[in-house]
Order: structure tokens, then C-alpha cells, then sequence
């Protein structure tokens, strides 16, 4: 684990609230990051708000267990971009939990974390409710929902379902982006208003998701 991830913000000026006398607060944010967008960024921000978070882990995942390895851009990559992205936010750190081969198994992943941290610590995750809506059939369903409290993304109005023993506390947001969607854009070099700057100029110069392949064959 990186310095930056064992430590917490100290400054109160920089990075508001530290630490309550019920311990630090922590929150993983779990995902593919194929790429990275401004909707992961601004939920991380309205997560810190709202629960009062001591720091946002975006955990990139090195093998996502339920997705196709051959449709998923290199980790070095998508690791590089959420750093870029993190930098913007004194309270998110890019994570490298999820760096190991094998299957990127978030229970493996909340049960190393856990050893970090204090008993008076509190472990949150962050999830969106249509990936919340799946957990029963992640790996160890059961000990991820005790291992961790849940902090679910969900549209104003839409319903969720909770599995038993499941702790989850509810943030509604509405930000219709998705990653697929930039990654058509991409691909025919169009503009992606939903990425910070610097994403972009990382994708563009890195020849990313085949940016602006499909412009240039239709131009041939
Ligand atoms: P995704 O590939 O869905 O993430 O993975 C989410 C997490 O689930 C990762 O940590 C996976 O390792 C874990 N998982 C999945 C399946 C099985 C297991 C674990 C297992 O252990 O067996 P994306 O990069 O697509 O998105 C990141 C997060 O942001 C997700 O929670 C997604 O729902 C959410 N999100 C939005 N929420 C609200 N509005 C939007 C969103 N765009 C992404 N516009």
C-alpha cells in the first residue's frame, strides 16, 4: 500500500473535516475504470459531502471478474488515468489494491483493506445500485456485505433491493454517463465533455480505445 494510502488529510484548511472521534472514515471505490469519467468524480465528491468521508480509494480493477479480459484496456492504463483524475480532489487516492493477478475479487480485496485500518474505523463502498442490484452473485457475496457498509448511487426515485444484512446508505445522483458511450465517442475521435482534460490528452496521446480509427476509415 502506497504512503498515500495509509495516510489521512491533516490540514483542516486543504481538506476539511479530519478525523471523528468514532475513527476515520474510508471509502473504497470499486470499478473497471475503463475509462474514468467525470460522473465517478463527481459521486466521489458527493460521497465525501454527504457521509463525511476522510478519503475516497478508487480502486481500479485489475482483472474485473465479471467482464471479458480481451474488451478490457490494459490495467497500467486505466491505473494511470484515475491518477490523473484523483488529482483533482485533496480527499481521492488511486489504490493499487487490486494490482495482483488472479481475479480482482472485491471481498479479497475488503478483507486486506480491513487489516489496515482501526476497530473504530468505518469501511464504506461506494456502488452504483445497478451494480449494487448484482451482488448476490459476486464472489462471497455474504462476507463482502459484512465486511464493508455500502454507499449506493442511485437515481432520484429508483428502488434498489437490499439483500439481508446488507448496511447501505442511499445517495441520490443523476449522471447520465457512461463509460461505453465515451468509448464510441473515442473511437470516432469525437468530443467527450464527460472526461476531465487531462484523461483525454492521456487517451489521445496513449492511441486509447482506437481514438478517431473510425473517423479516419471513414474518411479513406
Ligand atoms: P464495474 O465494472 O461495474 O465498474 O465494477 C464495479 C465494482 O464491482 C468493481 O469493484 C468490481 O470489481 C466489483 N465486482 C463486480 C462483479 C463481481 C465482483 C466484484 C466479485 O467480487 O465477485 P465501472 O467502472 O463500470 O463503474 C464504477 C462504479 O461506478 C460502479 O459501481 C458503477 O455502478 C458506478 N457508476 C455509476 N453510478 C451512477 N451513475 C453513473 C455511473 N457510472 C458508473 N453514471
Amino acid at each position: 500500500m502506497s504512503r498515500a494510502e495509509q495516510s489521512f488529510p491533516t490540514d483542516p484548511a486543504s481538506s476539511g473535516p479530519g478525523p471523528s472521534s468514532d475513527g476515520h472514515r474510508t471509502c473504497l471505490f470499486g470499478g473497471t475504470f475503463d475509462p474514468i469519467h467525470n460522473a465517478h468524480l463527481q459521486i466521489g465528491a458527493a460521497a465525501v459531502g454527504k457521509f463525511s468521508l476522510d478519503r475516497v480509494l478508487f480502486v481500479p480493477a485489475r482483472n474485473p471478474p465479471h467482464k471479458d479480459p480481451r474488451g478490457v484496456t490494459a490495467y497500467k492504463h486505466r491505473f494511470r488515468m484515475v491518477e490523473i483524475a484523483c488529482a483533482s480532489h485533496p480527499r481521492f487516492v488511486a489504490s493499487r489494491l487490486e494490482e495482483g493477478s488472479g481475479p480482482s475479487y472485491t471481498v479479497d480485496t475488503l478483507e486486506r483493506f480491513r487489516k489496515q485500518i482501526g476497530p473504530k474505523d468505518r469501511l464504506f463502498f461506494l456502488i452504483g445500485s445497478d451494480a449494487f442490484d448484482d451482488i448476490e452473485s459476486w464472489n462471497r457475496w455474504k462476507d463482502v456485505v459484512s465486511l464493508t457498509e455500502f454507499i449506493v448511487v442511485t437515481r432520484p426515485g429508483h428502488d434498489y433491493r437490499t439483500p439481508q444484512h446488507a448496511r447501505a446508505h442511499r445517495l441520490e445522483l443523476l449522471f447520465p454517463v457512461s463509460s461505453s458511450s465515451i468509448r464510441t465517442r473515442l473511437a470516432e475521435g469525437a468530443p467527450t465533455p464527460e472526461l476531465p482534460p487531462d484523461v483525454r490528452a492521456y487517451i489521445e496521446a496513449n492511441g486509447l480505445y482506437g481514438f478517431g480509427k473510425e473517423t479516419a476509415t471513414a474518411l479513406r
